[in-house]
């Protein structure tokens, strides 16, 4: 029999691609949802995996929960992926988000533990934890400095997995993944933002798309490679901790020349009376304008990362650069927009 996989954060990006990946591997794949007034398998619907899935209803808040749903299934294998995720809304919901994405990851861990300590575990730790970055490159040795309730609660529950790992021997590794988007990434995050707005603008759904920090840097990969780094992290004898990354950098300024590009637009940025706007060359349009609602409180202003620890240990690469990646997005949300049909 293959092995089991429990996947907390299964209806999200990473939680749906991670699925997709498992099945072909021939595991038994659990997902983890919590209570929501409305269905919200979009995500494994779109990837037709839906009914390959055993569901089942877990709280990342809940301890009793956990503990009676790990203790139930039994996996082999635990990926932590469910967080709440927006870099923003840890900012309007810092308690909320340490709840989650820091305690939530001791809940599964002391289940773990209490249980034999058997059950490998997977946590999606992240960039953001670098924060206003120390050094560049950033690798498994940079010092941490994050510079929102995100990556601070994030920080705790990586330390927690080291923590675990080292006191009670549990095959737990942190994957530090570097920023990964996908035609499933949810719509807040900036690149499918844009690319569902280019969309929307060339089916002349909407004329522009509000911004924040167009120079903000990110190192963007694609989530369907990503996904197999989580699990090759598991497979290793000696469990540790991963930069993932491209070890390329663009800013979302450049993000949105390129996909305006994949429609055969070109942006010319103008600065007018000290207000910026991103416009057609071709018409004067104004296609991008700024809004300062968008600005964090405190900026991660660059995040470049260097992977050559997975490279070297688990044999990882990325396969898709950033150009297609970003054909790939605005594709998907030209089809989306044409059919009317978005899915999530
Ligand atoms: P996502 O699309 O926002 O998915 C987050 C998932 O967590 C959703 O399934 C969500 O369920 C679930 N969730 C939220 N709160 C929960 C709770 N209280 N109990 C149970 N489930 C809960 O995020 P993603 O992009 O796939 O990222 C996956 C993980 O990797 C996250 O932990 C994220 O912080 C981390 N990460 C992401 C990136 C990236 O660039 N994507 C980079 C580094 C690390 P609902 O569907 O009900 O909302
Ligand atoms: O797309 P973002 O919201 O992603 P962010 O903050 O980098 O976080 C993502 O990556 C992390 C890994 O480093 C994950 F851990 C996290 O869960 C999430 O997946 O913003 C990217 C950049 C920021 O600098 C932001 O200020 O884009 C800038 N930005 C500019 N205008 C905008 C906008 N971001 C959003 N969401 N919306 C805008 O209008």
């Amino acid at each position: 029999m293959g092995k089991r996989a429990l996947i907390t954060g299964i209806t999200g990006q990473d939680g749906s691609y991670l699925s997709e990946f498992l099945i072909n591997k021939g595991y038994e794949v659990y997902g983890a949802v919590r209570r929501t007034s409305s269905i919200n398998t979009g995500r494994l619907s779109e990837l037709d995996i839906l009914n390959k899935i055993n569901l089942v209803a877990m709280d990342l808040a809940e301890i009793t929960n956990i503990q009676r749903v790990i203790e139930e299934i039994k996996p082999d294998e635990v990926y932590n992926l469910a967080a709440q995720s927006f870099v923003q809304t840890s900012f309007d919901q810092p308690i909320y988000t340490s709840e989650i994405d820091a305690i939530g990851v001791t809940r599964i861990l002391e289940t773990i533990r209490m249980l034999g300590g058997n059950i490998k575990f997977y946590q999606a730790s992240t960039s953001e934890m670098f924060g206003k970055v120390q050094t560049s490159p950033q690798n498994e040795e940079t010092p941490f400095y994050p510079r929102s309730p995100y990556g601070v609660s994030k920080l705790y529950g990586h330390w927690m997995a080291v923590n675990y790992r080292e006191a009670w021997d549990l095959h737990a590794c942190s994957g530090i993944l570097f920023n990964h988007e996908s035609p499933l990434r949810g719509i807040e995050f900036v690149t499918r933002k844009i690319t569902l707005g280019v969309a929307e603008i060339t089916k002349e759904k909407k004329k522009s798309i509000s911004l924040g920090n167009l120079n903000a840097k990110r190192d963007w990969g694609y989530a369907g490679d990503y996904v197999n780094a989580m699990w090759l992290m598991l497979q290793k004898k000696t469990p540790s901790d991963y930069v993932i990354a491209t070890g390329e950098m663009y800013s979302v300024r450049e993000f949105v020349e390129k996909a305006f590009n994949a429609v055969d637009t070109e942006i010319e940025w103008v600065l007018d009376d000290g207000v910026e706007s991103g416009r057609c060359k071709k018409t004067g349009n104004i296609l991008v304008d700024i809004n300062k609602d968008f600005n964090r409180p405190a900026e991660t202003d660059y995040l470049l990362g260097d992977a050559t620890k997975a490279k070297e240990e688990l044999n990882w690469k990325p396969q898709v650069n950033f150009n297609t990646l970003i054909e790939m997005m605005v594709k998907k949300d030209l089809d989306r927009v044409e059919n009317d049909v978005y899915g999530f």
